[in-house]
Parts: structure tokens; C-alpha cells; sequence
């Protein structure tokens, strides 16, 4: 990717990329020390290693912006305003979590912040983001949609569906494929026949970049320069963001399959890491700069899961609450 120039980026943007990237990295990493004490019941699913693209994402977005994170995409989350409390809230099932103690995982969102809650099922949050942002540019809302996908998930029904329709209608909509290698166990050899899937964007007719998720600072420039053009020029793309997972699929898969070599390689490509070089590098903010922020996340992390742990879960007896109109 090219080395743009950060003198003309607002030091804000690139603070706030790096802020994001570093709460979500501190906040799985006690949501996995959680996880290994039992505290949290069912699956711990995370993104570690990935951070650089949800980050790039919401530093590059507007305030009438639509998401649709997935499971690695705890920085969509953070980067759209919610914070590491109701986080710890939700993983912990607590009664003022999100989901009000109803769920203990990642099904959780906050429309005020532009973020639609998930269901599992992969591609199917896509036809969602697609008519989210249509109906907000019918009321002469400025809206972009951000529509996560895994490269296994890019083989779903939905996902052909909402590109094809979001191609057609000229949705301004982007696609974002986090191509990790793997769809669980499976690597990608066994789940296209492409070379690459941002291939498959000329069949759509619509453009595809395939760019390198593991750096953020150029992914926060790039989409924030597509989001800015598909406002003005409204149509669909395709970005296939090369990354690796560094965790299991989950915490209860201890990924022996990913071969080494490979997870070295991107270890030493750590976005986090990639980042902050970069923003020392060009001057943005200094290395004592960087120490602070690191610093005040983590502060901010340990705070709020002391604060959830404390937190009450909901009383037996609400169990029905929220299930039917009248309750
Ligand atoms: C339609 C559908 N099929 C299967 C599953 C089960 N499942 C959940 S995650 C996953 C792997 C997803 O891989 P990928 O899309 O590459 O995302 P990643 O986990 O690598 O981020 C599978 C098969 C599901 N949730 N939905
Ligand atoms: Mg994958």
C-alpha cells in the first residue's frame, strides 16, 4: 500500500484509530483471562489480530453511518462510541448490559451508534446494512454502510444476494471481506476456487481493492477516501482486507492447524504494532504519546470489568421480561 502523506490527516482520526485498536486489544485480552477463570459462560469469540480493520473503519466513517460488525469485530463496537463497561457487561450477562443479562456473547449492538446487533447466521447481516442505508438515503440521511464478512462467510446465499442488490441499486455500501486464511478449520484453498475474492467484484459490476489489513493507518486512509466518494458518487464495493486470526476460532479451539510459520509472519506484523511505528514514525504522536495512551486503555479496561464483575445479573423472576409486547 502506498505511504500517504499524515501531515494533511487530522491528528484526531489517527489518535482515535489507534485508541480503538488498543481498547479492543486490551479488553479480549481480559475477556480471554475471563473466559480461562469461568466467569464467562459459553463461548469467547475475538478478534486479536484483526483490530486494524474495524478500527480503520469506524475512524473513517459519519455519524449516519450503518454497521454490521461480526464476531472479530469488538473495535466496530468501541469505535462507534460504546464502552469497554457495557462490553464487560454483556460478556458477563449482566442485567444493565445491552442485552440486559439475555445474552453472554457477541449478539449485541447500539443503534444510537449506527451498530445493528448480529445473528450468527453468516451473511445474513449483509441484506440488513444494504436496506438500512437505503431506507436512511430515502429520508435524506448522508449514510454509508459498513457490511463485515469472513472469507468463509463469502459463500453464503445472503452475501451474493446483498452485493448483487447493492450493486443494482447503487447502495453505498462497502463490503468488507477480513480474509483471515481460515473459515474455522478450513483453509481457503478448500473454499474458493478465485485466486483472490475481490475477483469476484467485476461479476457484480462493481469495483473491488484488495488491500493489507494488518495496516491500519493506510486502511483508515483509503476507506476514509472511498466513504467520502461513495457519498458524493453513490455505488457498491468490494475490499478484501488480507489478515490472519492469531486466536482459535474461539477460546475453546486451540488452532493447531494454522501453521506456525504463518502466524509468526503476521505476529511480526501486528497492527497495533504496524500503527503505532507509523504514527511515531511520521511524527504524529510521540513514543511517550503512544506509552500514555496505552496506559490510560488499559486503566480504562481494568476499571470497567472490576465495575461489571460487581455488576448484578438479572433476577430469575424478569426471565419472561422483554419476551412478549406487554412485559
Ligand atoms: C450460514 C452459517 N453457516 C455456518 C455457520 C457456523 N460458523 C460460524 S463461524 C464459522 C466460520 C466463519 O469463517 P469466516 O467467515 O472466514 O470468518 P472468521 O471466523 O474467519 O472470522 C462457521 C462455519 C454460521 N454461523 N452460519
Ligand atoms: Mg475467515
Amino acid at each position: 500500500m502506498p505511504q500517504s502523506d499524515l501531515s494533511k490527516v487530522p491528528k484526531d482520526s489517527l489518535t482515535g484509530l489507534l485508541r480503538t485498536m488498543l481498547l479492543a486489544r486490551k479488553t479480549e485480552e481480559r475477556l480471554i483471562r475471563l473466559y480461562h477463570q469461568a466467569k464467562i459462560y459459553g463461548g469467547v469469540y475475538t478478534g486479536v489480530g484483526q483490530e486494524g480493520i474495524g478500527a480503520a473503519a469506524t475512524s473513517a466513517s459519519g455519524p449516519e453511518d450503518l454497521f454490521t460488525p461480526l464476531i472479530r469485530n469488538i473495535t466496530v463496537h468501541i469505535g462507534r462510541g460504546e464502552t469497554t463497561l457495557n462490553i464487560f457487561r454483556q460478556w458477563l450477562a449482566r442485567v444493565d448490559g445491552p442485552t440486559r443479562g439475555r445474552d453472554g456473547n457477541v449478539h449485541y449492538g447500539n443503534l444510537k451508534n449506527g451498530v445493528y446487533t448480529m445473528i450468527s447466521h453468516l451473511g445474513a447481516m449483509l441484506p440488513v446494512v444494504v436496506g438500512g442505508v437505503m431506507a436512511k438515503r430515502r429520508r435524506g440521511l448522508d449514510a454509508v454502510g459498513f457490511g463485515f464478512i469472513g472469507d468463509g462467510g463469502t459463500s453464503t446465499g445472503d452475501f451474493h444476494e446483498a452485493v448483487n442488490f447493492a450493486a443494482v441499486y447503487d447502495v453505498p455500501v462497502i463490503f468488507l471481506i477480513e480474509n483471515n486464511h481460515y473459515a474455522y478449520s478450513t483453509p481457503t484453498k478448500f473454499q474458493y476456487k478465485c485466486k483472490r475474492l475481490v475477483d469476484r467484484a467485476p461479476g457484480y459490476g462493481i469495483e473491488g481493492h484488495s488491500v493489507d489489513g494488518n495496516n491500519p493507518v493506510e486502511l483508515f486512509v483509503f476507506l476514509r477516501a472511498l466513504a467520502e466518494d461513495l457519498r458524493k458518487n453513490p455505488r457498491a464495493a468490494l475490499v478484501e482486507c488480507d489478515t490472519l486470526r492469531m486466536r482459535g476460532h474461539g477460546e475453546h479451539d486451540d488452532s493447531s492447524y494454522v501453521p506456525k510459520e504463518l502466524l509468526a509472519e503476521y505476529a511480526a506484523r501486528d497492527p497495533i504494532k504496524v500503527a503505532r511505528e507509523r504514527l511515531v514514525r511520521d511524527g504524529v504522536l510521540t513514543a511517550a504519546e503512544v506509552d500514555a495512551l496505552e496506559q490510560e486503555c488499559l486503566a480504562n479496561v481494568d476499571a470497567a470489568y472490576q465495575q461489571a464483575l460487581r455488576d448484578p445479573a438479572p433476577e430469575p423472576a424478569s426471565m419472561y421480561n422483554g419476551v412478549y409486547a406487554h412485559a
